[in-house]
């Protein structure tokens, strides 16, 4: 069988690729990313894939390689840029992570409204991936949702 990952959707610039990083204990230099990029844990999909509505459908196949997804909002920048429900499109569970957490506290309530719209579920993580607040508490919920749901999600102690 095979070996299903963490995958990470969000806007251009919301902290995909630094929050992959973190979930792969990568710690080298953060790179630009226009294709997918599949890592130890995670698939690092790129943001051209919301951009578009006509490639949803390459989202939902690279979700079969998937066993549960990661939808991100960018709380200093909170454009509209996922269409009403979007989040039901998919079979694996999808998590909503708000990133940039330490930007922009006046948004953070707009970020709770649009992932209701958007059609996740609760509970939503407030994070920031540079100055780790809540990552901690999203590591463990992966952690404790991989038993449930059969993924790979292996983590160094
Ligand atoms: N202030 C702040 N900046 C962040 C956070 N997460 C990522 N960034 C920065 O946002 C920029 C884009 O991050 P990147 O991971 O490349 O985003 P991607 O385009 O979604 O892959 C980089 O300069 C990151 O250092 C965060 O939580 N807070
Ligand atoms: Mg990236």
């Amino acid at each position: 069988m095979r070996k299903k990952r963490i995958m990470v959707i969000g806007p251009r610039g919301c902290g995909k690729t630094s929050l992959v990083n973190f979930l792969n204990e990568y710690d080298g230099p953060l790179r630009r990313t226009q294709d997918t990029i599949y890592g130890k844990n995670t698939i690092d999909v790129p943001s051209a894939y919301i951009e578009n509505a006509w490639m949803y459908k390459h989202m939902i196949a690279l979700s079969q390689d998937a066993w549960c997804m990661l939808l991100m909002l960018d709380q200093s920048r909170c454009a509209e840029v996922y269409s009403h429900g979007f989040a039901k499109a998919f079979q694996v569970p999808v998590i909503g992570v708000i990133n940039k957490s330490d930007l922009s506290p006046e948004n953070e309530e707009i970020c709770i409204r649009q992932m209701k719209t958007i059609g996740v579920d609760e509970p939503y993580f407030m994070v920031s991936v540079t100055d780790g607040t809540g990552m901690n508490e999203l590591k463990s919920y992966l952690l404790e949702l991989k038993e449930r749901y059969g993924g790979y999600y292996e983590v160094h102690n």
